[in-house]
């Protein structure tokens, strides 16, 4: 499989593009794995909507001898293989002739520096990126230090290849591009939500199975509403992840909610 064209439809975008389209390239030798992942849903969407162009690229394209070989025994043995650097400068040298110039490249490894909402803000402010999956017991250190700009890890665990790591990447950057998502979608990754914990979320039946809905919710008092709301986003982000809290943008009356929420749980505790 070559190069993965941008998805064409008859239907014209719903929104216009605000510029040029993020330009997503991926290396792998594994490309079915990736390919069902950016046909479906939102990034098929974003795809049709011309806000995100993918490029899928075989590694196998890219060797030469009949075999289409990718790995080599590692200099200075041991066990396990390596996969060979030629492949991956000639793949690169092909994206850096389609986009232009060489986009930012990433190697997914878990020697990596750690994923995060933060960097995938940063990333999805760029041109586009070029994301090199890795396999076998390493890479050839060259194409680490000469092709890619950094590397990255989702956390401290290891998994058989770099694939399922870059498409949790893809989807953490393309639902941040400027109109990928709906506008209640992106106004909740703006400040004012950014950095807590979720609310909790109910639709109907009001009652099931004895479980009911928290009355202020069904009011319509859209002023204690969005009071409930806030409170427990940081009910839940105090109980759950309260490192977060450290970073996270506070006002006034927050702290005050906090105040209350800890007296509460102080009463429980000494009634208990
Ligand atoms: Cl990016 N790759 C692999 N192979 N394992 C991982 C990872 C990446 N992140 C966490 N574990």
């Amino acid at each position: 499989m070559g190069i993965l064209k941008p998805t064409t439809n008859n239907q014209q975008p719903t929104t216009a593009p605000a510029g040029r389209p993020y330009t997503l390239d991926i290396v792998t030798i594994f490309p079915g794995i990736i390919e069902s992942h950016l046909s479906e849903s939102l990034i098929k969407r974003a795809r049709e909507r011309g806000l995100l162009v993918v490029g899928l690229h075989d590694l196998r394209d890219y060797t030469e001898d009949r075999h289409r070989t990718v790995d080599d025994a590692p200099y200075g043995g041991g066990a396990g293989m390596v996969m060979k650097a030629p492949p991956f400068f000639a793949v690169v040298d092909a994206v850096t002739a389609l986009r232009g110039s060489k986009p930012h490249t990433i190697m997914v490894t878990p020697q990596g520096q750690t994923f995060s909402q933060k960097r995938a803000q940063e990333l999805a402010g760029m041109d586009g990126l070029l994301i090199l999956c890795g396999h076998y017991e390493g890479v050839d250190e060259r194409v680490r230090t000469t092709l890619a700009d950094e590397e990255v890890s989702l956390g401290d665990y290891v998994l058989m290849g770099g694939e399922v790591a870059a498409m949790v990447m893809i989807e953490a950057i393309s639902r941040l591009l400027p109109g990928v998502l709906g506008a209640t979608e992106a106004h909740k990754e703006e400040s004012h939500y950014a950095g807590l914990l979720e609310y909790p979320h109910y639709t109907r039946p009001a009652e099931y199975r004895g479980l009911g809905v928290p009355e202020v919710l069904l009011s319509g008092n859209h002023g204690l509403i969005e009071l409930w709301r806030r409170r427990e986003m940081l009910r839940r982000t105090m109980q759950r992840r309260p490192e977060l809290l450290l970073k996270a943008d506070l006002t006034d009356d927050d702290k005050a909610v906090m105040c209350e929420l800890m007296k509460e749980k102080k009463a429980k505790a000494n009634n208990e």
